[in-house]
């Protein structure tokens, strides 16, 4: 096998952001931009010679030529072995699994999950290490350093490897394996839910079900996953079949981009279950027949009746949850007396609890919701969790909504999106806010006095490391919160998130719409932050 050792120069752009590093297409596909990044996970991480690799993506546009590269240069970097997803097709949770499952040294995952595809959209790479999840921060700020001073990256030279049928190849001195994308991950599905029951469920004629999997990966898994083992009708699933361009839509399973399927379970005839997934399979949406279930819920009720389920029936060791999200799991943990975790966004700060052992489920407001079965968040996961829950309850979405709150309360919740604003305001108005955090407490604002206020900072409590500067949160008087954020996976300009919350006790008061029962924390975000004179913007762009 002949290598090229080519001469390169850095990009200073390569840091990763919450989930992996995410740019435009017209940035990755710049000469050399990518093979500088996937050689700096390789010589970061140098994986012992013969180790496995996992490798997929989730479709998009460049997810091809990009798998060729990087399975040249993983030959040329020592790996044993690439299992390769059929098509160059893994969902995130699945790549997690088939990580696990084989003892792989670490897998490569093409994706920038929610951001929309095609030549004028995003492309991305994840890296996650031998327990299946992303790469601590420590792992990928080193990734990051050494992008900076990259002189040389090592390729293969080899024609292009057949991915269009599972089988064997060899590259070099490298074994080329390509899986089937969906049967350890459905295999361990069967393991962890009660198939018979759900496969009951489809056959009963007083269920029905829409799963949009949005023209993004979780397509080939829904089919058969749900159809042709669960036995949901054909039709079940729409906009199954992956595309580039993911259709032209944006893979994000919310109310405003998901709208199609929104419209569908808001509608006279709407089915009893619609769900939907984002574009790389780890992000949820759970909807019931005129009722939306938001992702902190879904989390919460997950956790009160996950011993019903096979593969948590001997109830969870304890609980974590990202800073933004509601506190309706906590009420869950400390009725069952077990430990909630807050964690700063994103899935590599729950890896350290799951592999210690100290959290069996674990949620995020961004439409995330995963257990210790992988070591990602995990869409389709939490699509056949609800319908194990549904099976054994026979009961609506909306019913089951309504007892989970009459027992904990109601956590009233929203989340607002402002996109692309101007990157220099965005950080202005957060430097403000964390300049001005000392004089909070005892301000009154609207009707409420602060009691506390701070920059969210978080310890691990298993390997002690330190994250900072992880979100503003401001709670008042009678536990309301509002919390401002900027995204990390953004490619254009700055998104700033503003996430309000407040908890109702009283069930009389549990049928408010979110958006009235938060209007004076909404107006209080815009008097603390002063959104408008800092960003322009006088309402966002996205409500979830
Ligand atoms: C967003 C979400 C975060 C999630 C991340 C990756 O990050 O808020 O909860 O973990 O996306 O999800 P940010 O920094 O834009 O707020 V995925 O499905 O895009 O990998
Ligand atoms: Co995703």
């Amino acid at each position: 096998m002949k290598i090229d050792n080519v001469t390169t120069t850095p990009f200073d752009d390569q840091r990763p952001g919450t989930s992996g590093l995410r740019k435009k297409v017209s940035r990755f596909t710049q000469p050399h931009y990518l093979e500088n990044f996937i050689q700096s996970i390789l010589s970061v991480v140098e994986p012992r010679a013969g180790a496995t690799l996992v490798l997929g993506g989730d479709g998009r546009y460049h997810n091809a030529e990009a798998i060729q590269v990087i399975l040249r240069m993983a030959a040329a970097n020592g790996i044993g072995r690439v299992l390769v997803g059929r098509d160059g097709i893994l969902s995130t949770p699945a790549a997690s699994c088939v990580i696990r499952k084989h003892g792989a040294a670490g897998g490569i995952i093409l994706s920038a999950s929610h951001n929309p595809g095609g030549p004028q959209g995003d492309f991305g790479v994840k890296f996650n290490t031998a327990n299946g999840g992303p790469a601590p921060e420590t792992v990928t700020e080193t990734i990051y350093r050494h992008s900076r001073e990259i002189r040389e990256y090592r390729i293969a030279a080899h024609g292009d490897i057949p991915l269009g049928r599972t089988g064997r190849h060899t590259l070099g001195t490298m074994s080329v394996e390509v899986i089937d994308p969906v049967a350890d991950y459905a295999e361990l599905m069967e393991r962890l839910f009660d198939f018979d029951r759900i496969h009951a469920l489809f056959n009963s004629d007083a269920f029905r079900m829409r799963f949009d999997a949005l023209h993004a990966v979780t397509g080939p898994y829904a089919h058969a996953i749900l159809e042709r083992r669960l036995g949901a009708p054909p039709g079940t699933v729409v906009h199954g079949t992956p595309l580039p361009d993911f259709g032209g839509g944006h893979p994000d399973p919310n109310l405003v981009y998901a709208h199609e399927l929104v419209d569908a379970l808001y509608a006279a005839d709407a089915p009893d279950f619609g769900a939907a997934s984002d574009g790389d399979g780890d992000r949820n949406m759970i909807l019931g027949r005129h009722c939306f279930v938001t992702p902190s819920d879904s989390l919460a009720v997950l956790a009160a009746n996950a011993h019903l389920v096979p593969g948590y029936r001997l109830g969870l060791r304890g609980v974590a949850r990202s800073m933004p999200t509601s506190r309706a799991v906590d009420r869950v943990a400390a009725a069952q007396g077990i430990d909630c975790y807050e964690t700063p966004t994103g899935w590599k700060f729950f890896g350290s609890l799951l592999d210690a052992g100290r959290v069996t489920l674990c949620g995020e407001e961004s439409f995330g919701t995963g257990s210790d079965h992988v070591r990602e968040k995990d869409g389709l996961w939490a699509v056949l969790f609800w319908l194990n829950l549904l099976a054994l309850k026979r009961q609506p979405v909306a019913a089951l909504l309504r007892e989970h709150w009459r027992t904990f309360g109601r956590d009233y919740y929203t989340r607002h999106d402002y996109e692309g604003i101007d990157s220099a305001a965005a950080h202005a108005m957060i430097d403000t806010l964390r300049e001005g955090l000392g004089s909070l407490p005892g301000r009154r604002v609207g009707a409420r006095n602060t009691v506390y206020a701070d920059d969210f900072a978080y310890t691990d409590p298993v390997d002690g490391s330190v994250s900072t500067g992880q979100g503003i949160r401001i709670v008042f008087d009678d536990d309301a919160r509002i919390v401002f954020r900027l995204s990390g996976t953004g490619t254009e300009g700055a998104t700033l998130r503003v996430y309000l919350e407040r908890f109702e006790p009283d069930p009389e008061r549990h049928d408010l719409d979110p958006q009235a029962a938060l209007a004076d924390l909404i107006a209080a975000a815009n008097e603390l932050a002063a959104i408008e004179r800092h960003t322009g913007r006088t309402a966002p762009d996205v409500i979830t």
